[in-house]
């Protein structure tokens, strides 16, 4: 039985037995971490009814940092980077985004530095003929892949959108040539424009577990993430570490991804993820 599951059919016994150590227990099995497990199950057990409390507690952690990116008019293009592991949805959080602000009127180009990879950028130039955005792009040859941080110049010098969306290498961020090619992708923005990027966004697979708060800390090595998208929360997503790493970095929830699809984003509901993890 996955964690989710086992959490959600012991809260229902919980309700009846108030027992505090096994809530803490359940809580750190849960992937809430020892010192969020601790604290929730000492304020808890104070309180007549676990499930009711646990699901307050949890939504005064999260509530507050639920917000829409805001597109700043004054920064032109307004910039903002997608980083995180493999296969964490970033390419596809692209195409959302693009989707989401070109609904608000907004103009669009998106950036293909992941150029390591052929796949990686026939798979934007995908996306950028269905969602009618320009792209800047390596000229997908293996052999002689563009230099990332080079291509982000080139579009940044470029872009008269008024938001620049880029995507970067999918980066074990224990791979140091990949995390320094990263640092680079900032630099070179920074020559064009000091305050750029606007917005640097973590994107997160929400079904990985604990391994979501460390990746947090190595990213904000190379520079400091603004906000988070979290991923993948139609399938399994581990509750317990979505709660402690928000309330660890207490960065703010852009949104969530819920399909592969350019419209299977939207901003995360509090009563919606309590219903899944208790219910
Ligand atoms: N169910 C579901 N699948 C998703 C979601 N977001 C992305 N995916 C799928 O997850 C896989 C990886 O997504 P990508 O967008 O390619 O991830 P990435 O971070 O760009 O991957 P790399 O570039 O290889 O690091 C694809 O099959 C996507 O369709 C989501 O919110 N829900
Ligand atoms: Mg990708």
């Amino acid at each position: 039985m996955s964690f989710f599951k086992k959490l959600k059919s012991i809260f229902k016994n919980l309700t009846l037995s108030r027992n505090n150590e096994e809530l803490e227990e359940i809580l750190i099995e849960a992937d809430f971490g020892t010192r969020l497990s601790t604290e929730l199950a000492k304020e808890i057990g104070s309180d007549g009814e676990i499930t009711k409390a646990l699901k307050s507690k949890i939504e005064t952690i999260i509530a507050p940092l639920i917000t829409d990116i805001k597109i700043n008019s004054d920064k032109h293009p307004f910039v903002i980077v997608l980083e995180g592991v493999n296969g964490s949805g970033k390419t596809t959080t692209v195409a959302k985004l693009a989707y989401h602000f070109k609904r608000q009127g907004l103009s669009v180009d998106i950036v293909a530095c992941d150029t390591f990879r052929v796949a990686a950028t026939e798979q934007l130039v995908v996306w950028a003929n269905k969602l009618n955005c320009r792209i800047f792009c390596g000229n997908a040859n293996p052999e002689k892949p563009r230099e990332p941080a080079s291509l982000a110049y080139e579009a940044l010098s470029n872009s008269k959108s008024d938001v620049l969306i880029i995507d970067t290498a999918g980066r074990l961020q224990n791979n140091t040539n990949l995390m320094n090619e990263l640092a680079k992708i900032h630099r070179v923005l920074k020559k064009i424009d000091e305050t750029a990027p606007h917005e640097v966004i973590l994107v997160l697979d929400a079904t990985t577990g604990q391994n979501m708060a460390e990746q947090v800390k190595e990213f904000q090595k190379i520079h400091p993430i603004t906000g988070l998208i979290l991923n993948k929360m139609d399938g399994n997503a581990k509750g317990g570490a979505l709660v402690r790493v928000v309330n660890e970095f207490k960065l703010p929830i852009y949104g969530v991804g819920i399909g592969e699809t350019e419209k299977d984003f939207e901003l995360f509901s509090v009563e919606k993820f309590l219903k899944d993890l208790m219910e």
